[in-house]
């Protein structure tokens, strides 16, 4: 901030209200760090994964969703084949879809979701999502726990999903 310093005890800034106006951008560009912190993405070679998170379930319940964004910067297309994590016996890829009949229904996806070169998928309510399955115990807010992605070509990498409130729905705390 030592440039705001400056600018603030330049002549140039002599009236208050250009002085406040240049603390206020000051306010903002740290609040603007200061988001880009608490925003939780990881890295995986080309890929970047953003946000990831669940909501919290009702006691007994034996399933969980979990979201996230995977962003491929490379060249190549990549794909998202399995998860793992120790939340639940086994994770899938789900897709909502409209069945033959019209009706909303979630499918697995054994072939796992391409993530195609340069772009992006968003696993999101009503969409992609994973599908943890046969739960250990209550994923509850506020937590975190941990699952393991694995691309065909990137390879696996850990990432930790964000529990938000049951019902929740996180748009998009990730800023892209
Ligand atoms: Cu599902």
């Amino acid at each position: 901030m030592s440039f705001f310093t400056r600018a603030l005890s330049r002549p140039l800034f002599r009236s208050l209200e250009e002085r406040v106006s240049v603390a206020l951008f000051a306010l903002l560009l740290l609040f603007a760090s200061t988001h880009q912190l608490l925003a939780h993405g990881f890295k995986l070679g080309d890929l970047e994964i953003g946000h990831p998170w669940s909501r919290a379930t009702p006691a007994g319940a034996k399933v969980a969703a979990g979201y996230l964004v995977v962003k491929n910067t490379g060249s190549q297309p990549d794909r998202l084949v399995s998860i793992q994590s120790d939340v639940s016996e086994k994770a899938e890829i789900h897709e909502m879809a409209v069945d033959a009949a019209g009706v909303m229904k979630m499918r697995q996806i054994g072939e796992g979701v391409e993530i195609p070169a340069g772009g992006e998928v968003a696993f999101k309510p009503g969409s992609y999502h994973i599908m943890f399955v046969g739960l250990k115990a209550p994923v509850k807010e506020g937590e975190k726990f941990a699952g393991t992605l694995t691309f065909e070509k990137a390879g696996a990498v850990t990432v930790e999903f964000a529990v938000d409130a049951m019902g929740g729905q996180t748009q998009d705390h990730s800023g892209h």
